[in-house]
């Protein structure tokens, strides 16, 4: 019922299967990516494996390369559905000159994409939170037709800016989505030690603006509750915060052992719920995604993220004498 409802609304077949193509290309990507680490031909990876239907589900919902977004650190997935190539990825794990976010300055996964009105977030969790609330306030003073997206993990919301934040955007009735992707930990820090609510969206309603959780393991449900968001904020009615309920199904990143802090029965059985799966199956029942057509959007998105390490590791690396550019006022790209 809810499916044909999102058929009807504001999804057709060709973006449903969009969707999960994006899903499975971000799948692919991220694997790989572990692997290039773990061969050693890479030196960091933080990965999005268990909240790419989530963060495609969200994407979808935008006017994209219209609204802004400011997203965080574990956002492949988004930024793929958003017009990241696997390519502009591959580039910057590698450090490789033309990486689009910092010119291969920046930790790989810092996303800042002028085209896709991507704006950079730094490393101290919860910082983006103030810039997206500036940004719709920007919005607002000028009376445009957009909206900010913002979103960060369960264990930032513990941070004095991402109050502060929300609180300015909920008094001004600023347009922007604060999105939470809540995967229960905050590297090996559980919910329970972060938060005495039971949900994140319960801390909205102490702000003064709506608060909603939504199983971030169902593209559609996320798309649905982020599409009400911002129907809400392109009214001028306000911002609204989005839980979407993922899983972390790795370890914080690469520099991570999380066998210390983490039982292995324990992600075991998020094997169960892999949100891969669970949109194939969807996708399936609603007769809309055949064995055959499964079998190539595997394959493609195999031989993209093939071409994309490919090129990526046969580009250059940066010249010596950028390192710095444009960091200082006067830097010259030539040194
Ligand atoms: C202000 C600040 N404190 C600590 C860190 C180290 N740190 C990086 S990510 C992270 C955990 C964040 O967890 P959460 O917000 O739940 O997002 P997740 O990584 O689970 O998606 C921490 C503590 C940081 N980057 N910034
Ligand atoms: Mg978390």
């Amino acid at each position: 019922m809810e499916a044909q409802e999102d058929l009807q609304l504001n999804l057709n077949e060709e973006s449903l299967l969009e969707m999960y193509g994006l899903i499975v290309l971000s799948r692919r990507l991220d694997e790989r990516t572990w692997v290039l680490h773990r061969q050693g031909k890479i030196a960091f990876h933080i990965s999005g494996i268990g909240h790419e239907a989530a963060q495609v589900g969200a994407a979808m919902a935008l006017r994209r390369g219209q609204d802004w977004v400011v997203p965080y650190y574990r956002d492949l997935a988004m930024m793929l559905a958003l017009g990241l190539t696997p390519k502009e990825f591959m580039l910057g794990v590698m450090g490789k000159k033309g990486e689009p976010s910092s010119g291969a300055r920046q930790m790989p996964s810092h996303w800042s994409i002028r085209r896709m009105n991507v704006v950079s977030h730094s490393s101290p969790v919860a910082t983006q939170t103030p810039h997206a609330s500036g940004i719709g306030l920007a919005i607002k003073m000028r009376g445009d037709d957009a909206i900010v997206l913002t979103s960060i993990g369960e264990g930032a919301t513990s941070q004095g800016a991402w109050y502060e934040a929300v609180n300015w955007a909920a008094i001004h009735k600023l347009p922007v989505v604060f999105m939470v992707e809540n995967n229960l930990y905050a590297i090996s820090v559980r919910q329970d030690r972060q938060m005495a609510v039971e949900h994140v969206a319960d801390k909205a309603a102490g702000l003064g603006l709506p608060g909603v959780t939504v199983d971030g393991l169902d593209a559609l449900a996320v798309h649905r509750a982020i599409s009400e968001a911002a129907a809400r904020a392109r009214a001028g009615d306000g911002p609204t915060l989005v839980e979407a309920m993922v899983q972390r199904m790795t370890p914080h990143s690469s520099d991570d052992d999380d066998r210390s802090y983490r039982p292995r029965a324990e992600l075991e059985a998020l094997k169960a719920q892999d949100p891969v799966r669970l949109q194939r199956d969807k996708l399936m029942d609603m007769g809309l995604l055949s064995e055959q057509a499964e079998t190539e959007v595997q394959e493609r998105a195999a031989a993209q993220v093939e071409e994309a390490i490919k090129f990526a590791a046969s580009a250059p690396y940066p010249e010596v004498s950028e390192a710095s550019y444009p960091v200082y006022a006067g830097d010259r790209a030539d040194g």
